[in-house]
């Protein structure tokens, strides 16, 4: 598995665990490109790394379908029954920035669950599949009380003492809106191993949590599924709620992030030489087929904000984020606060501090961005 990191990603992503591998880029290079190399896409995974081979793989679809069927690669490929789709989307693990929490309270006595995350935990690729509500068609459609379709990815991990299948659900409805791909290429390439080789879910807007990779089996089922992932793991809490009183019916369960935004240079504590005015990049993105519209950056801790030219933001795209760039003006000589905040075309804006953010599991960081930086002018 490890050998699969070094083959597959870039030598400059910052391993955050072994394993389970997790993985993000490097904050230079988080936002180089508006559409994230293979090798520098982050990783998200909670067991090994299974290598298939593409002539062995099938999988199956079954529970409240009419017609459970097994397809093969060539089955899905068949562009005679389902034409292919080719679509940029961005993936964001819901723990994007988790950091930023887990700095702010540190040694309370909550645990720190997963990986510490900071702002690379998002990337953009360009996916080739088909809808997943064709291939449900080619099964007869669903059965009566068949509402949400379970994904079984075949990479295992240890839960409780139990072998579990990483397995997570989606509403029948987000399927039905063509809205969940059944994938096999990534920019141009076979999915690499480490991001679901040869068949991964990508559903457009959610969570990178539902996008389950190494695909083997889809469950019509009537709820939400009871797995671990779903039904404990991507929680939203509320703030009076921590290990001493967590009971898990008191979460949210994550499907769609929130409008975010961070900014990926200068970075903190960064010493920035400059001729009055600071360059700052990043990216904003928001969930559920929302898109960042306008993208704004304070250099005095959010009192006065600079908007984004248009020119200077990426292409806009129902599922993609928008990476930007801007020349801030700044005569300040020594520490300033620069913030970046986003709003979508919902006009949906993020809360200004982190310390509003906090939540058990330390997810959806999607406070104003800030960063410290030493200017000198
Ligand atoms: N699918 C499987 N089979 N196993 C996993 O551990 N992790 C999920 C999702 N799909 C996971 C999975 C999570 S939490 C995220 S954020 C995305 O994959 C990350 O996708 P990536 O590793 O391709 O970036
Ligand atoms: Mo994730």
């Amino acid at each position: 598995s490890w050998e699969t990191v070094l083959k597959e990603k870039h030598p400059d992503m910052l391993h955050l665990l072994q394993f389970p591998y997790n993985g993000e880029p490097p904050k230079r290079l988080v936002t180089d490109k508006a559409v994230t190399p293979n090798d520098l896409h982050f990783v998200r995974n909670h067991g090994g790394i299974p290598l298939i081979d593409k002539q062995d793989y099938s999988f199956k679809i079954d529970g409240l379908v009419n017609s459970p069927r097994t397809f093969t690669l060539d089955d899905i490929m068949d562009e005679s029954k389902f034409p292919r789709i080719e679509k940029t989307v961005t993936m964001q693990c819901s723990g994007t920035r988790r950091v930023e929490q887990i700095s702010k309270y540190a040694g309370q006595g909550d645990e720190v669950p997963q990986a510490p995350w900071a702002e690379g935990a998002i990337g953009t690729a360009r996916y080739v599949g088909i809808s997943l509500k064709k291939v449900i068609k080619a099964c007869g459609g669903l059965k009566d009380g068949g509402k949400h379709l379970e994904f079984y990815g075949c990479d295992t991990y240890v839960k409780d003492d139990k072998l579990m299948n990483y397995l997570v659900s989606v509403p029948w409805s987000k399927v039905k809106a063509n809205e969940v791909l059944l994938a096999w290429e990534m920019n141009g390439q076979p999915l690499p191993h480490i991001h679901g080789f040869p068949l991964r879910v990508v559903v457009l807007g959610y969570i990178g949590a539902r996008s389950v990779k190494w695909l083997y089996r889809i469950k019509a089922i009537e709820e939400p599924s009871r797995a671990p992932v779903q039904s404990q793991e991507y929680l939203y809490f509320p703030q009076q709620v921590g290990k001493h009183n967590l009971k898990w019916t008191d979460g949210i369960q994550i499907q769609e992030m929130p409008v975010s935004s961070a900014i990926m240079s200068p970075w903190t504590k960064q010493v920035v030489i400059h001729n009055g005015k600071i360059k700052c990049k990043g990216w904003a993105y928001s969930g559920g087929g929302r898109w960042p519209e306008r993208v704004e950056v304070s250099g005095d801790g959010g009192f006065d904000w600079y908007t984004v030219p248009l020119e200077n933001l990426s292409a806009k795209g129902k599922w993609t984020w928008r990476t930007w760039e801007i020349d801030l003006p700044c005569d300040v000589e020594g520490w300033v606060e620069i913030v970046c905040r986003c709003w979508d075309n919902s006009l949906n804006t993020q809360p200004p501090n982190v310390r509003t953010a906090w939540n058990w599991g330390l997810h959806v960081t999607s406070s104003c961005h800030r960063i410290s930086v030493y200017s000198v002018n």
